[in-house]
C-alpha cells in the first residue's frame, strides 16, 4: 500500500515537473493576430497584438520577462537595436495589446517588436513577422439604403 501511494506521488511530481519545464522552454513569441497576411481591410483597421512566453508591462515599469508593445507600419528595416524606439514608432506603453488604426487606401506592412521599460528592443529580439495588408478605398463604397 505504502508503495503504491509512493509511486503516486513519484508520478504526480513527475508530471508537474514536465509541465513546468514544458511551460517554462515555450520560446517568446509576438505575432498580429488579426488582421492577417494578405487581408483587405477597410480603415479605420483593429490590430491586435498576440504575445507567447512573456508577460506586458507599461513603460517605465521594470520587471523581468516583461515589456511593451511597438507597431511598425510601412516599415522597410528594423529599427536600431540596442537604443530607444522612436517617435516613428507606435508606442503602447499603456500595456495596451490592440490598436484601432487609420490607414490611407494601399498596401500598408505592420510588424510588431516588443521594446523593455526604456523602450529599447528586448534583447534577444522580439519581432513578429511582417504581414502586409490592402486598405480599400472608402470612398466608392455603397451607402446603406
Ligand atoms: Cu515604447
Amino acid at each position: 500500500m505504502k508503495s503504491l501511494w509512493t509511486y503516486s506521488v513519484l508520478t504526480c511530481s513527475l508530471l508537474l515537473f514536465s509541465l513546468a519545464l514544458e511551460a517554462h522552454e515555450a520560446p517568446a513569441k509576438v505575432y498580429i493576430i488579426s488582421p492577417v497576411n494578405g487581408e483587405t481591410v477597410e480603415s479605420p483597421v483593429l490590430v491586435r497584438f498576440g504575445l507567447q512566453g512573456i508577460g506586458v508591462a507599461p513603460a517605465g515599469v521594470e520587471r523581468q520577462g516583461t515589456g511593451h508593445h511597438h507597431l511598425l507600419v510601412n516599415f522597410k528595416t528594423l529599427p536600431e537595436a540596442g537604443q530607444p524606439l522612436g517617435k516613428d514608432v507606435k508606442h503602447f506603453g499603456g500595456g495596451q495589446t490592440e490598436v484601432l488604426l487609420e490607414l490611407p487606401p494601399g498596401k500598408h506592412s505592420l510588424q510588431l517588436i516588443m521594446g523593455d521599460h526604456l523602450h529599447v528592443p528586448l534583447e534577444p529580439s522580439l519581432v513578429s513577422e511582417k504581414i502586409i495588408i490592402e486598405v480599400k478605398d472608402g470612398s466608392n463604397a455603397v451607402p446603406a439604403p
